[in-house]
């Protein structure tokens, strides 16, 4: 290409060594500029105040958006891949005891709030008195294990139309809270209705063993394992989220696969 005569005769034509030196001296200049930038804005954010929440309100902003997007996919045809009985582990992990002092027994009850001030009362006995289902799925925790178990149980969905439920169906969200109070979780209907959840009381073809929820806890393969709340004491419905123990150190309120 030809350079116009008016323009190269401005310019001094320079050597390729002060070319080189020009370039490098441009590189560097960008290079630590945007290194500047960052690390600027980088504490900017970290020097933010935290939320009550122990987050950063941008950060909190982009993991709201994060999870808007990912509601979108909610519904109750999402599935976890299910496997063969065969194929579940004999020695399950046990992981998780907040809410788990002690031993329970056939005392236990599950108290569901219908509404506030109107709370049905079941035992163990009326619960696997429903049709059972079981499921054989890939559990994963957000530690990064995961393991295929076998848990059986009544559908949630089941359970609430058999309870005439129907209306509480159409909320928002389940909240469940230990009997002690001390872990509690809230999940989305969709997912609650998911064909795969059950309320839980046999792993591999046996009663639920203590430390792993007996007598009755959530199984609910589209959520990471914090969602599975073991050892549940009282159920109750609302349009609200519910207060959900792992949120509030804050991880991801859906937590979804
Ligand atoms: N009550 C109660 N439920 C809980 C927890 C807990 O600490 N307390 N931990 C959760 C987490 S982080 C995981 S991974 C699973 C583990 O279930 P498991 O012990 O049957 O493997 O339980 C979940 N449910
Ligand atoms: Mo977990």
């Amino acid at each position: 290409m030809t350079t116009p005569p008016n323009i190269k005769k401005g310019l001094k034509k320079r050597t390729v060594e002060q070319e080189i030196k020009c370039r490098t001296f441009i590189s560097f200049s960008v290079f630590f500029l945007c290194l500047t930038l960052g690390g600027v804005l980088f504490f900017k954010i970290y020097n933010q105040p935290q939320n009550e929440d122990n987050l950063q309100p941008i950060l909190r902003k982009g993991l709201r958006a994060n999870e808007k997007l990912l509601s979108l996919f909610f519904s109750k045809k999402r599935e976890a891949k299910s496997f063969k009985k065969s194929d579940a582990v004999t020695k399950v992990r046990v992981n998780g005891d907040v809410g788990m002092d002690g031993n329970l027994d056939t005392t236990w009850r599950l108290k569901i709030a219908r509404k506030p001030g109107d709370t049905l009362v079941l035992t163990l006995n009326d619960l696997k008195a429903l049709p059972k289902t079981e499921i054989v799925f890939d559990f994963k925790c957000v530690e990064g294990w995961s393991q295929v178990t076998w848990w059986g149980g009544v559908r949630f969905s089941d359970f609430m139309e058999k309870y005439n439920l129907v209306p509480q169906m159409g909320m928002k969200y389940v909240g469940m809270i230990t009997p002690d109070e001390a872990y509690y979780v809230g999940n989305d209907m969709p997912s609650m209705l998911q064909p795969q959840t059950i309320l839980c009381y046999e792993m591999n073809g046996k009663p639920l063993p203590q430390d792993q929820g007996y007598p009755l806890r959530l199984i609910i393969p589209v959520k990471y394992g914090i969602k599975h709340l073991k050892r549940i004491g009282v159920m109750y419905f609302s349009n609200e989220k519910p207060k959900d123990y792992w949120a509030e150190q804050g991880y991801d309120y859906f937590a979804g696969l």
